[in-house]
C-alpha cells in the first residue's frame, strides 16, 4: 500500500509513537508495543481511496482518534475507545467524494479544535465544520467554494 497520506502520533499514551498510512485501498494503523520495540498491524477492510490523514480527539473525550479524507466518498473517522480499540465510522463529517486535504486547529478560538477540508473534483465546495464542543459532537457548515 503507497504510503500517500501517513501520520504519527503516541493514540494509545504510552509514549512510543504509533502511525497511520492510508492509500488508494485503505487505512492500515501500526501500533507500537509497550517497549517501542515492535508493531502491530490493524488494518481495516473499508475501501477508503485516502487523500489526508489527520490523528486528532474527534469527540472531544481525551483519546486520540483519526480521520481521513476519502476521495471518492464520504470522509471516514476512527474513534478511539481509550482501551486499544478504534471504530470505523463513515460520514458525519463530510459527506460527499472529492476530499482533498484536511486540517485541525481552533480556527474561531473557543477551546474546540475544528475541522476544515479542501475540496475539488466531484464536489468542490469546501467545507469548514465548527467543533460545539458543548455538545460533544462536531457539526459542520460549508463555507467556500473552490469553483
Ligand atoms: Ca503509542
Ligand atoms: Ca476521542
Ligand atoms: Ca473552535
Amino acid at each position: 500500500m503507497p504510503l500517500g497520506a501517513s501520520r504519527l502520533a503516541d493514540i494509545d499514551g504510552n509514549s512510543y509513537n504509533d502511525m497511520m498510512y492510508g492509500g488508494g485501498q485503505g487505512v492500515t494503523f501500526m501500533v507500537a508495543n509497550s517497549t517501542g520495540t515492535a508493531y502491530s498491524e490493524v488494518s481495516f477492510p473499508q475501501y477508503i481511496f485516502s487523500q489526508r490523514t489527520n490523528f486528532v480527539d474527534v469527540n472531544n473525550d481525551g483519546h486520540l482518534d483519526a480521520f481521513v479524507c476519502h476521495d471518492v466518498d464520504a470522509n471516514v473517522h476512527f474513534i478511539n475507545d481509550g482501551s486499544n480499540n478504534l471504530t470505523f465510522v463513515q460520514g458525519g463529517l463530510g459527506e460527499t467524494c472529492g476530499n482533498y486535504g484536511s486540517i485541525w486547529t481552533d480556527y474561531n478560538n473557543d477551546g474546540a479544535v475544528d475541522c476544515f477540508v479542501a475540496k475539488c473534483g466531484c464536489d468542490p465546495v469546501d467545507l469548514l465544520m465548527r467543533n460545539k464542543a458543548t455538545t460533544r459532537s462536531p457539526a459542520w457548515r460549508r463555507r467556500w467554494s473552490c469553483r
